[in-house]
């Protein structure tokens, strides 16, 4: 074992899913460390007060009790919205955490108590500083480290600190992406963008335009559907979603603009409506990444360049993101990411030189590109996630299983968009069926992790 003042500090930002994954990558080697290496010392700076990322239900909305833009997209009555068993944590599985099997799609407090659950055994949680926002970080070439700014809400104070390494670890469907339509200004009734989108029960009996047809239009519009909206109105720019979808819903190109409360769209027809919900994506932001050299600039897709394994930062090797990819595999793939990128600061896994990665980056962006639809945009996420295993001593499990599952997912949405969540599968993991739900996802109001794991429950809404 190295000693101690060759120990590196490693910073990370973020504890969602991906963040606590670089933690969990280091503590699970912790007592497995080779001849010369030494653990680095981690710091990992989260700016809400808990840790889940995403999965950390916030009703807040806008700023946040300091002032930071709220991080928070998710909203009540959220289930998963794709098996369980394609996201199964390769050293965790569900029946370790709960004791049991449980069923296929779980609601979003059941998949944060499951993502606690592994961070919580291995205790990782003091490398943590919460309520502290990373406002900059930059790279000094002459000392080869950066120097991170973060403010410490609880502590009122400014905090400056050096690392060797920086691993991001921020998310990026926090930032919303909002298009303006002619109209939005003198419109009476809500525009709001999904990451604001907190409790469909808001919009009982109300006429719904959806703006947008991907995850966050079909679920949002599936929400809104479920807990008593009149109508709801699709608006797609590309492609319509391709459910099969119940009366109440209406599909329709691109708004053109709002006149009162008529929606008017590209094909000339027109619609009454009472809120507009702008389910437009979001954009990758690292505001506290100034210099372009550092800062990843990309869409929402399954190869952004500029990031060799689709974790080093090119131009500077020590800089790493985990997440950054548009998800289909989302914990599994975070955990291989987050095994390997520890390998590489570990001194275990050596980066090429620039123009290998870069050559190694550009041929899986050729692969993306002719990945054209759903099953080949699995398979080739698939494919990633076994590129990276392979390369670390992450668990292996079987990927092409989890694509199975994924193609199934599918189908079944394909078959029933308002049931494909009573469908169960067996886990990959363990192989133990899981069992089917006690309620149907459209009749299942309380999404409380009690009535998901016990019995029924009347909710009261
Ligand atoms: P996040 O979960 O976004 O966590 C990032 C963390 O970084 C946050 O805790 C944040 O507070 C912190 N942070 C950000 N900026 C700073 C800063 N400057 N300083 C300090 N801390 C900072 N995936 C699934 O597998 N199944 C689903 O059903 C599913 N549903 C989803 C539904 C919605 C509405 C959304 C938006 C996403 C959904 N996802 C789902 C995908 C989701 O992206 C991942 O599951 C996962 O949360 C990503 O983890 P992450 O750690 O990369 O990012
Ligand atoms: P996505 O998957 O990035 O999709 C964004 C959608 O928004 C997509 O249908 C886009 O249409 C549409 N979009 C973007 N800009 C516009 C404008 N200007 N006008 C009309 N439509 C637009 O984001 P989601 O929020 O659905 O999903 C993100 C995550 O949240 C996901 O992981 C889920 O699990 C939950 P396009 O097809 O490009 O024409």
């Amino acid at each position: 074992m190295a000693t101690d003042k060759s120990r590196k500090r490693v910073c990370i930002i973020g504890a969602g899913p991906s963040g606590l994954a670089v933690l969990r990558a280091f503590r699970s080697e912790e007592s497995k460390l080779k001849e010369g290496e030494a653990m680095p010392e981690l710091v990992c700076y989260e700016k809400q007060s808990d840790w889940g990322g995403l999965w950390n239900y916030s009703w807040r909305t806008g700023l946040d009790e300091n002032g930071e833009k709220v991080h928070g997209s998710m909203y009540r009555y959220l289930w998963s919205n794709g098996p369980k068993e394609c996201l199964e944590f390769a050293d965790y599985s569900f029946e370790k955490h709960f004791g049991k099997a449980i069923p296929s799609y779980p609601p979003r407090p059941v998949l944060f108590d499951y993502i606690k659950g592994r961070v919580e055994k291995c205790d990782v949680r003091k490398f943590v500083r919460f309520n502290t926002a990373v406002h900059r970080c930059d790279y000094d070439e002459k000392s080869g480290k950066f120097t991170v700014v973060a403010q410490d809400y609880g502590k009122k104070e400014t905090i400056k600190e050096e690392f060797d390494n920086v691993v991001v670890c921020v998310g990026h469907f926090s930032t919303p992406n909002v298009p303006y339509f002619p109209g939005f200004e003198s419109f009476k009734g809500r525009v709001l963008h999904a990451h604001d989108f907190r409790d469909a029960v808001e919009f009982k009996g109300k006429r719904v335009l959806i703006v947008g047809a991907s995850y966050s239009a079909e679920d949002i519009g599936s929400q809104c559907f479920k807990y008593g909206a009149k109508e709801i109105i699709c608006s797609y720019r590309t492609a319509p979603m391709p459910y099969k979808w119940p009366k109440e819903f209406k599909t329709v190109p691109l708004l053109t603009k709002v006149t009162g409360h008529t929606a008017h769209f590209k094909d000339g027809s027109s619609h009454e409506i009472d809120a507009v919900i702008l389910c437009t994506g979001y954009l990758h932001s690292f505001p506290f990444l100034s210099d372009k050299n550092l800062r990843l600039e990309t869409a929402n897709r399954l190869w952004p360049l500029g990031l060799y394994r689709g974790i080093v930062w090119e131009k500077n090797p020590k800089l790493f993101y985990i997440g950054m990819q548009d998800q289909w595999y989302t914990f599994n793939m975070f955990d291989a990411q987050a095994w390997l990128a520890r390998d590489f600061i570990l001194g275990r896994q050596k980066v090429p030189s620039l123009d290998d990665m870069q050559k190694n980056s550009a041929e899986w962006r050729n692969k993306e590109e002719k990945a054209d639809t759903a099953k080949k945009q699995i398979l080739y996420q698939g494919a990633y996630v076994k590129d990276l295993i392979k390369d670390t001593n992450y668990p292996t499990f079987d990927v092409d299983k989890v694509n199975e599952v994924f193609l199934h997912w599918k189908h079944d949405k394909m078959d029933s968009i308002m049931g494909y969540r009573d469908v169960s599968y067996p886990s990959v993991l363990t192989g133990t069926p899981s069992p089917k739900h006690h309620t149907k996802w459209i009749d299942a109001l309380d999404d409380s992790l009690e009535c998901y794991l016990g019995a029924p429950e009347k909710a009261n809404l």
